[in-house]
C-alpha cells in the first residue's frame, strides 16, 4: 500500500486535464481580474490581487488525485482560502440565500464545479504560489484553485470567474465528472463505480499524457 487513496498511485505534478485543453495556453493578463456572476444581486469584475492581498493568507501542503489514478503529493501551495474570497465577495455581490454551488472558470475556457459548502472547507484555497515561487502559466497563473479532498478536475487552474448557482453545472467534464468528486468515497464519475473507472482511467492516461507532451512543469517531471 502506498497510504494514497484507493485506485491512485505516485506521480510528479504535470500540467494535466482534458484532452481538448491541452492546446489551450491562454495569455495571463498583467492585472488579472475576477468576474463574479450568478445567482447574485449585483456581478461585479475585482482584481484578483485584491482578493490574495485579503487576511487569512496560508501555506498548505496537500496533494492533488487526478481522477485518471495519479496522484502528486506534498504540494506546497500559498494562497487565501476560498472561505475568506468567498466572505468577501458575499459582502459585494450578495449571493441567492439558496446558493449551493459554485463554478469556476479558468482561463482557458475550463470549467469545474463545486458544492458550495465543499468550496468552504478549510483545505480550499485560491493559491498563488507553488513551493515558495509565483505560479507559471502551466502551473495555472494567476491563480489555482487547490481542492484536495476532491479528484484534481476540481482545482481549476487560471481562474478567472466565479459563477454561483442553485444548482450543479456540469461544467468541462460534462457526464464525466461527478457533482461532488470526494476522493474518500471514490467518487471518480456519477456514470460507474470508481472502482471500474480505476481500470478504464489508468489504460487511457497514456493517450492524454501524449496531448500534453511537452508541457511539463518548470521543476521537470515525468509521470502522468
Ligand atoms: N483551467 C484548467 N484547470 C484544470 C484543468 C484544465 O484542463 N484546465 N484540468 C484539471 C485536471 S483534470 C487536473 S488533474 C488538474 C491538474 O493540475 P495541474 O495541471 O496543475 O497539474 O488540473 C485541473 N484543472
Ligand atoms: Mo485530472
Amino acid at each position: 500500500m502506498s497510504g494514497l487513496p484507493r485506485g491512485q498511485s505516485p506521480a510528479q505534478l504535470r500540467r494535466f486535464g482534458l484532452p481538448r485543453f491541452a492546446g489551450v495556453r491562454p495569455e495571463v493578463p498583467a492585472r488579472p481580474v475576477l468576474s463574479v456572476s450568478g445567482v447574485v444581486r449585483s456581478p461585479v469584475q475585482i482584481e484578483l490581487a485584491e482578493l490574495l492581498a485579503l487576511p487569512g493568507r496560508r501555506d498548505q501542503i496537500s496533494d492533488l488525485h487526478c481522477v485518471t489514478t495519479w496522484s502528486a503529493t506534498g504540494l506546497r501551495w500559498s494562497g487565501v482560502p476560498f472561505s475568506a474570497v468567498h466572505e468577501a465577495l458575499s459582502a459585494r455581490v450578495r449571493p441567492h440565500p439558496r446558493c449551493a454551488w459554485v463554478t469556476f472558470t479558468g482561463l482557458d475556457g475550463y470549467r469545474s464545479c463545486l458544492a458550495l459548502a465543499d468550496a468552504l472547507a478549510e483545505d480550499v484555497l485560491l493559491a498563488d504560489t507553488l513551493d515558495g515561487v509565483p505560479l507559471t502559466a502551466d502551473q495555472g497563473a494567476p491563480a489555482h484553485l487547490v481542492a484536495p479532498a476532491h479528484y484534481g478536475y476540481k482545482s481549476v487552474r487560471h481562474v478567472c470567474a466565479v459563477e454561483y448557482r442553485l444548482s450543479y453545472d456540469p461544467g468541462s467534464a460534462g457526464p464525466l465528472g461527478h457533482r461532488r468528486g470526494r476522493v474518500e468515497r471514490e467518487e471518480r464519475s456519477a456514470l460507474l463505480p470508481g472502482r471500474v473507472w480505476r481500470r478504464i482511467w489508468r489504460g487511457l492516461v497514456p493517450r492524454v499524457r501524449r496531448h500534453y507532451d511537452g508541457d511539463v512543469h518548470d521543476q521537470g517531471s515525468a509521470g502522468a
